[in-house]
């Protein structure tokens, strides 16, 4: 059986599940939101990691059943963590989808989780593909209350004009950049840049990809309000989650 067919039936049969990534504050260390991250436990081959199986589920179209799972299971999930909002990867497939805004909106409603601790990471990439119509479903899901990230800040060709001209309240940074701040060749310089710019829009930025201490020194020192990565916490199941959000790990 092909890989799409393989991923109708592990969908139907449950075998997708969430694992989650905490976001902290710099300077407190306190967590504010995690990152929903969607992994396969296929019964044969193993995990298959999102990185295969989420282009594939683009071009089927199954990522669009697939991520209303994922946008129901994200907020049910972390609508009972007092204080913690949830910040889930949505694809241009499904801003194709006529129901986008509507199963976000019952998203909220069935889980009673707030839309300000509700965010969509986007990518350039649905902007770029019908501008005008991602426009009028961003401000559709603005009026929820929703909150609107631009992921993978820095790697595209016009992240920087689509982030003035779309209301976008976080600017992720993109890992390739962070990884290399604590080298020679200008990577600080242009982590600061964006900083820089985030501060002038008023948006929140967000490093990813910390791995080591001194990347978080750089970052701290920079006023990099939030970060991410396998330094400060992997993506964990649930049950872990409730635990470190507890107090308990
Ligand atoms: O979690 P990991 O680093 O393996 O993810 C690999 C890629 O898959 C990343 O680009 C990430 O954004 C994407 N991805 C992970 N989870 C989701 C998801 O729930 N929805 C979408 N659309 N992409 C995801
Ligand atoms: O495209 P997006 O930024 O959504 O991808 C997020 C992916 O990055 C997740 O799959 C997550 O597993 C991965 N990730 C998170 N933290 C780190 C990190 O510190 N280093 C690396 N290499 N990957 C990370
Ligand atoms: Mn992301
Ligand atoms: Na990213």
């Amino acid at each position: 059986r092909s890989l799409a067919e393989e991923m109708r039936r592990g969908i139907s049969v449950g075998e997708f599940f969430l694992e989650y990534q905490p976001r902290y504050e710099t300077n407190s260390r306190a967590i504010r939101s995690v990152e929903a991250l969607v992994r396969w436990a296929h019964p044969e081959r193993g995990r298959i990691s999102p990185a295969d199986f989420i282009p594939l589920a683009e071009r089927s179209g199954l990522i669009v059943p697939l991520g209303e799972w994922i946008l129901r299971t994200a907020c049910q999930t972390v609508a009972p963590l007092d204080g913690i909002g949830v910040s889930v990867n949505v694809s241009p497939v499904q801003f194709r989808d006529d129901d986008l805004v509507a199963i976000v909106a019952s998203a909220l409603a069935e889980s009673g989780l707030a839309g300000s601790r509700l965010e969509l990471e986007i990518t350039e990439g649905v902007l770029m593909e019908d501008a005008e119509r991602a426009r009028g479903i961003i401000g559709e899901l603005k009026a929820l209350g929703v909150k609107l990230a631009m992921d993978d800040f820095g790697t595209g060709y016009s992240s920087m004009s689509y982030l003035c001209d779309f209301p976008f309240d976080v600017i992720k940074i993109d890992r390739k950049f962070i990884a290399d701040i604590e080298g020679s060749g200008g990577g600080r310089a242009v982590v600061q840049a964006i900083l820089g710019l985030g501060r002038s829009l008023g948006l929140s930025v967000t490093a990813e990809g910390v791995e080591t201490n001194g990347q978080l020194a750089l970052l701290a020192r920079d006023q990099c309000r939030e970060v991410q990565g396998y330094l400060l916490a992997r993506p964990m199941p649930e049950d872990r989650l409730r635990d470190l959000v507890a107090g308990a790990a």
